[in-house]
């Protein structure tokens, strides 16, 4: 179980954001003023304004050599001070970077909140991650540290805070979950053959694929793997059921990069960004609407979405996906028949394409459902006949 942390610190970040923004701003003005910059190196500078940027906030630092010998950049010697101290707590964190830059001699080292080492302390003692932080110094400052407001916020940029959330490792990406309780691939264990029903298996025995299996009984919101599917509606823009619970935990943004894929056909698949979820992509699917009886097409349509899920999966290198069982709440496909469809589409992906997925999960939210998985799982990872023959004697 892993256990993260919310946060409510979204507007001393954003006022981080804003002078940091305003010093951008001022360095560019005294650039443009004294007329140095061509057009093209002018873009060039803006371009890096990343890198130009760590230079300019620890002005007065020494860069060059000194005597002979070279002198370490502060900035990449807090960098890598900071790096080391990412396990560490919020302020010894800060204390380790202190120590490190009076060991440099750099002389504009704030003590409170000024400064860029005030503001990355500030940062790391509201739960931004040092790694992260540093990270943002050196690549694009404006977008990490407004990345947890973002994620608040109906207003937020949802493209930018997605590429920053997808270039972290998980380690970072826990910083900006927006739920607790998370549950991770370890704690999910895989399936093991039972001897099951008395039908004939339809299926023939591959312990490799039942390694890629598991049942999950809870909420799917929770899951820290790589993809999770939704049982979404022809809109994409949210509902209720899981598509619901999926909306609530993700944050605004979620709808926002929905509202750009211009809805999703019965049948297909469509993949976001899983914002302040602790899956890292959200797949969305839309299920048959059975009210009306389950035909061909309803059958058809149901191992689409499974199938095609999947295949997003794979496309995006998402290595462990989390399915509800789509169709069988709102959309009233009868769970007993559902979970055929549903095993099959898996079991014959996973037969072709074995190496593009680690772990399929069956997240089944009711005890019902919870069943007839258990029960239904045997025909199609089923256990090795013989074992299984003196299993059901039994
Ligand atoms: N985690 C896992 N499974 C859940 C969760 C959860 N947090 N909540 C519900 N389920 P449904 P549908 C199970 O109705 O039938 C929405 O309004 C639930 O017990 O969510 O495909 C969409 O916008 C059931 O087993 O999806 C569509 O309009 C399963 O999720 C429509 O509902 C699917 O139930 C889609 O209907």
């Amino acid at each position: 179980m892993v256990v993260c942390c919310c946060y409510n610190s979204t507007v001393v970040i954003s006022d981080m954001a804003l002078q940091i923004s305003a010093r951008v701003s001022h360095v560019r003005t005294l650039l443009c003023t004294a007329g140095s910059l061509s057009g093209g190196v002018r873009g060039d500078f803006l371009q890096k304004a990343g890198v130009k940027l760590k230079h300019f906030l620890t002005r007065g630092s020494p860069q060059q050599q000194v005597g002979g010998t070279p002198v370490k950049s502060p900035v990449r010697g807090y960098m890598s001070a900071a790096t080391r101290a990412d396990r560490l707590s919020a302020s010894t964190a800060t204390a380790a970077l202190r120590r490190f830059s009076q060991a440099n001699g750099s002389p504009s080292l704030p003590r409170g909140g000024t400064g860029w080492l005030g503001k990355f302390a500030l940062g790391a003692a509201l739960g931004v991650g040092t790694a992260a932080l540093v990270r943002s110094l050196h690549t694009g400052i404006i977008t990490a540290m407004s990345v947890k407001s973002n994620l608040d916020s109906a207003e937020g940029n949802w493209k930018e805070t997605k590429d920053f959330l997808l270039s972290l490792p998980v380690e970072d990406r826990r910083r900006y979950y927006r739920t607790s309780g998370s549950v991770s691939l370890d704690d999910l264990p895989v399936w093991t053959p039972t001897a099951g029903r008395s039908e004939p298996i339809r299926y023939q025995r591959n312990e490799k694929l039942d390694l890629k299996i598991s049942v999950f009984s809870g909420d799917i919101t929770k899951l820290e793997i790589d993809a999770i599917v939704n049982a979404a509606n022809k809109t994409l823009l949210g509902g209720g059921g899981v598509d619901g619970a999926i909306h609530r935990a993700a944050g605004p943004l979620l709808k926002k990069e929905c509202a750009s894929l211009h809805g999703c056909e019965t049948g297909e698949a469509k993949i976001t960004c899983g914002y302040g979820l602790p899956a890292k992509y959200v797949i969305h699917t839309v299920g048959p609407i059975a009210q009306g009886g389950v035909g061909e097409t309803e059958r058809n349509a149901l191992r689409s979405c499974y199938r095609n899920s999947l295949q997003a999966a794979a496309d995006n290198a998402a290595r462990s996906v989390a399915f509800p069982c789509i169709s069988t709440g709102i959309y009233g496909y009868p769970p007993e028949q559902a979970v055929h469809e549903a095993l099959a589409a898996v079991r014959e992906f996973l037969d072709v394409h074995h190496d593009k997925l680690d772990r399929v999960i069956f997240c089944v939210f009711l005890p019902t459902d919870k069943e007839l998985y258990l029960q239904n799982l045997p025909l199609y990872f089923p256990a090795d006949p013989a074992e299984a023959a003196i299993k059901s004697k039994l």
